[in-house]
């Protein structure tokens, strides 16, 4: 599809090539295998499979211990005055409403999903940091081999099994991200329908613990539990210390800060909040966020083996009847909603890889008006001479060219930047013309979409300036980069932007990094800076840049070479 309103396009348009709507197995990425999970402590990496050995025996411990404490008398006395619910805990009359019902059903449902896909978009850079620059070596969790020093290390990323990320491939980060981000909506409405419905009756009641007994009496429940000896329950009116105090937790304070701390993953929100997006920088947002899981895991996990063993039957009936009864009415709804939830896991995957390019579409209509709003915000966190990280990941796929080797020969002197399209003054520039041209400096953040994040200083013409000189039509809106590399699977890399965050001041087609001359590695003649964006979206080795009108008729359509062969977002300021 041609449109009238880009009547004739840049030469390069010639290279731009079409993608397939599916992930076609045979030419993704080949498999790659990560290692077990590993912690770092000090200098040593211990795999976190001995948590299962020392588990075992620390339950075996805490058993015996439970048991023998119990002999005690004053512990005696102890659970005889806090028997596990606080006595001034309310009583709810009300039982389990259907509303409180489904939405516990529909939450699990939404974290099937939002905790796969989490697991996968971890998986492209399978590596937690403290400190934003992510140098090799100073990871503290793992589930990838060291980084090798030998070779520029571009892709760090491991295949999952298909039963446990969405959709398992190794790099599908575009695809799990629509999941993990539109279900996310979907799941923080019915928590926030929750939280009102909860307030607005009684039931909150249950999860919020009113008096400072709750922790007395959750030792108590822990000692009764670890005992073999199970406190009575009373969970149709009322909840025991532990339970309470775990529910509080995971409904009210995980919830709120996975929400937060992934928010804070955003290169539009963290380059916008100041000292705050220096403090819970990207890295340390991603540490916390991935701890807020390990909770919901353990939780889900410690949850479901209490459903099992504290009485399956009233706890269904409960949960899925509403009911205090003595026959099995919940349990049938209960084993229809674990298929339900067991359906859609066994299906997700392989729908995703069939029907890739609609799991991209229907995410961006869910969640894309949102990642779009981010834009607005004119970036404006800069840092510090001493904040410029020592080390800073290369990623992408280099040039290969004749044509690059003769720029790179006389070290760009015959470069040209080719500025076109819907403008009033096309140009033709070369680096000293662009040199010439008022020069900003700028020490900001990069968000890779894969993960890692790191802080240099750049140099270069803001797009401002460029405006201001070519002049875009009023029909002009949006700009489009072309790269003098290529894609990784062939056919011209180029990335697609709305004119109007071309406008943000921190917006620049830098050619220096660190106060030198921009290295080819990292994207020499030219790369644009754009600070509210991910990485992929920040062209390296620009070759021209054209205002069109529209880009549906540019590569597969969708914006990007990413967009086209990755599934990406075309609008990914988070
Ligand atoms: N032409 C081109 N530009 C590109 C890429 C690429 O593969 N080709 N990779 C992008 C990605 S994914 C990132 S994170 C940044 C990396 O920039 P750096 O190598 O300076 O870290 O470049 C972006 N620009
Ligand atoms: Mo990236």
């Amino acid at each position: 599809m041609t449109d009238s309103s880009n009547p004739q396009h840049d030469p390069i348009y010639e290279e731009l090539t079409l993608a397939d709507d599916r992930l076609k197995l045979s030419n993704w990425l080949p498999p790659r295998e990560g290692i077990i999970p590993h912690i770092r402590f000090g200098k040593r990496w211990i795999s976190i499979l001995w948590a299962l050995p020392l588990g075992a025996a620390l339950l075996v411990l805490a058993i015996a211990a439970a048991q023998s404490l119990r002999e005690l008398e004053n512990v005696k006395a102890f659970i005889e005055h806090y028997p596990g619910i606080a006595q001034a805990a309310p009583s709810i009359e009300t039982g389990f409403p259907w509303w409180l019902r489904l939405q516990h059903f529909v939450n699990m449902f939404f974290m099937m999903f939002i905790i796969r896909a989490g697991i996968q978009i971890l998986a492209d850079h399978p590596r937690l940091y403290w400190k934003r620059d992510c140098t090799p070596g100073t990871d503290w969790f793992r589930f990838q081999h060291e980084v090798p020093m030998d070779r520029v290390w571009t892709d760090d990323s491991v295949t999952l099994p298909t039963w446990l990320g969405i959709p398992g491939l190794r790099h599908t980060i575009g695809l799990a991200r629509w999941w993990h981000f539109s279900v996310n909506m979907l799941w923080t409405i019915n928590g926030v329908l929750f939280y009102v419905l909860l307030f607005s009756t009684d039931q909150w009641r249950r999860l919020v613990p009113l008096t400072w007994d709750v922790f007395p009496n959750a030792l108590s429940t822990t000692i009764q539990y670890a005992s073999l000896n199970f406190p009575v329950d009373h969970g149709w009116t009322r909840y025991n210390g532990l339970q309470q105090l775990a529910y509080f937790v995971t409904v009210f304070v995980a919830a709120s800060v996975s929400i937060f701390t992934g928010l804070m993953q955003s290169p539009a929100i963290s380059n916008r909040s100041g000292w705050f997006g220096k403090i819970l920088n990207r890295q340390v947002a991603r540490s916390i966020h991935f701890i807020s899981f390990s909770w919901f895991v353990a939780f889900i996990l410690g949850h479901g083996t209490f459903v099992a063993i504290t009485g399956l039957r009233s706890n269904t009936n409960h949960m899925f009847a509403g009911v205090d009864s003595p026959n099995w009415e919940g349990f049938w709804p209960f084993v229809v909603a674990m298929s339900i939830v067991g359906m859609a896991w066994w299906r997700v995957s392989p729908f995703t890889i069939a029907h890739a390019r609609l799991v991209q579409k229907a995410g961006q209509f869910t969640i894309g008006w949102f990642k779009g709003l981010l834009e607005w915000w004119s970036p404006t966190s800069q840092l510090k001479e001493k904040d410029i990280s020592p080390f800073f990941w290369p990623n992408g796929t280099m040039p290969n060219s004749a044509e690059f080797d003769d720029l790179v020969a006389d070290n760009f002197e015959h470069y040209r930047l080719r500025i076109d399209g819907l403008v009033n003054h096309p140009q033709e520039l070369s680096l000293l013309d662009l040199m010439a041209m008022p020069k900003q400096e700028q020490i900001s953040t990069h968000f890779c979409i894969q993960g890692w994040s790191g802080v240099a200083k750049w140099g270069g013409v803001t797009m401002r300036e460029i405006m201001m000189l070519v002049e875009p039509t009023d029909a002009a809106r949006y700009a489009v980069f072309y790269s003098l590399a290529d894609g990784g699977d062939g056919g011209r890399y180029y990335d697609v932007h709305k004119i109007a965050n071309m406008r943000h001041r921190l917006t620049i087609l830098a050619y220096e990094m660190n106060g030198e001359q921009l290295s080819v590695l990292h994207g020499a003649p030219l790369r644009l800076r754009c600070e509210n964006e991910l990485g992929f979206k920040m062209v390296k080795w620009i070759s021209a840049i054209e205002f069109v009108h529209d880009f549906a008729d540019l590569g597969a359509g969708q914006g990007g070479y990413n967009e086209d062969h990755e599934f990406y977002g075309y609008r990914e300021s988070i």
